[in-house]
């Protein structure tokens, strides 16, 4: 094989609808290849160190040369893991597996050894500030042709909280730097309402629908240990992130007292942070993405460490994560073999003008296309239309102000 050399690495960073930083690689006989770096809420952290401390360093090498080059980012630069961190390396590991896929003239799936199934079965996000309100949120998700939905409900006395009250757009606060918004938290509120949420759910959709739930680290291990005994009538397909999951021990409490299956990690970035849970068994899903856990081939190497424990991928797919990352994600998803199920958050369509995807989504699956490579472009003339602008994700508080898990 002639010797390819990287010519170019340039970072873009652009808010359509909300901010993403991708990185675009260019080789010297002109293949392109794109990857996702976007760190909701620090993302100018990620391009900077793409931009100061890895693009110099790419320059010369053999594309080609992908585990060389992951090793190389994460062992030279000493300081280890960090969302930060794994973030730039993930851009680079999935632009190269976009420029191999390329040059070979294969989607993705087809270099990870083939698909291991038709498509890629999602989940979307049903959610409602009161129960009628989120009834007719599962209804509409049932409509659109999802076949498992992930169900979150405003808590009576709690004006704004997580997938309910509706983030204010970048930039229309008052003057000065935007501030994150503020929300409420109250444990024992929750913990009553949840499950009549699920009640009126089952109810009214059957015992058939597979039912999920996001706690979103707000929990001690004995309040999580109760809640996940408490849904147990209502069969859930996971709890997701009930504790604050860097305490991994916790999880051990956890399990000895529910059956209630649980997905943990989508704030993990490298196999070392699922060790205990995926040795010890107390989780049942993993939630990395590509784009916070190292790229395709960090991620591969954890699922395959699950597989060994018949633990699922599960991979993390929010609207934060660019339709790049995502696309990254369903090749591999298709790939493998202990595949549990994709998040599916649809984009805005201006994400989608400045991304032109080729996956496409098809009564509740998607499929990654079969373009070599990723398969997502970027338009760089409507980027430079979106500027970058400062957003953050919400705090948390308690009722009489302290800082409480988002
Ligand atoms: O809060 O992606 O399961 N999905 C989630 C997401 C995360 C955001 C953080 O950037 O928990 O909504
Ligand atoms: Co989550």
């Amino acid at each position: 094989m002639p010797c390819m050399r990287i010519a170019a690495a340039e970072v873009i960073v652009t808010s359509p609808a909300r901010n993403f930083v991708t990185l675009k690689i260019t080789t010297d006989d002109g293949v392109v290849g794109y990857g996702d770096g976007t760190l909701n809420g620090r993302e100018l952290a990620v391009a900077s160190y793409l931009r100061d401390h890895v693009a110099p360093l790419l320059i010369g090498r053999d594309p080609h040369r992908i585990e060389d080059t992951w090793q190389y980012l994460y062992r030279g630069a000493y300081w280890r893991r960090g969302p930060v961190t794994m973030a730039a390396i993930a851009a680079v590991d999935v632009a190269l597996w976009d420029i191999k896929g390329k040059v070979a003239g294969l989607p993705l799936y087809q270099l990870l050894g083939g698909a291991s199934r038709d498509a890629v079965r999602t989940y979307g996000h049903a959610s409602g500030r009161d129960i009628p309100a989120l009834l007719d949120s599962v209804r509409e998700h049932r409509e659109r042709g999802f076949t498992a939905i992930r169900i979150q409900c405003g808590v009576p006395g709690l004006d704004r909280m997580y997938a309910v009250s509706r983030p204010s757009s970048p930039g229309s606060g008052p003057a000065g730097p935007p501030m994150p918004e503020v929300e409420q938290w109250d444990t024992p509120a929750y913990l009553r309402f949840l499950p009549k949420a699920f009640a009126a759910v089952r109810e009214e959709f059957g015992e058939d629908l597979p039912l999920l739930h996001d706690a979103h680290h707000r929990l001690t291990p004995i309040e999580a240990a109760r809640l996940g005994r408490a849904l147990e009538p209502f069969d859930l397909f996971w709890l997701e992130d009930p504790t604050p999951a860097e305490n991994q021990e916790a999880l051990r409490l956890v399990r000895q007292h529910t059956v209630t299956p649980l997905a943990i990690g989508e704030v993990f970035n490298t196999v070392w942070d699922y060790q205990t849970l995926i040795r010890e068994q107390l989780i049942d899903y993993v939630r990395s993405s590509v784009t916070h856990a190292g790229g395709v081939s960090a991620l591969r190497k954890i699922f395959d460490y699950a597989a060994q424990y018949q633990i699922k991928a599960a991979i993390h797919g929010p609207v934060d994560i660019s339709p790049i990352g995502m696309a990254a994600g369903l090749h591999l998803d298709l790939a493998i073999h202990n595949f549990g199920i994709q998040e599916f958050a649809p984009h805005r369509p201006e994400t989608l003008e400045v991304f032109r995807v080729g996956y496409r989504f098809e009564d509740g699956y998607l499929h990654p296309g079969e373009a070599p490579g990723i398969g997502v472009t970027v338009d760089e003339q409507a980027a430079a239309r979106y500027p970058y602008s400062p957003a953050y994700l919400p705090v948390n508080t308690l009722q009489d102000g302290t800082v409480h898990d988002w």
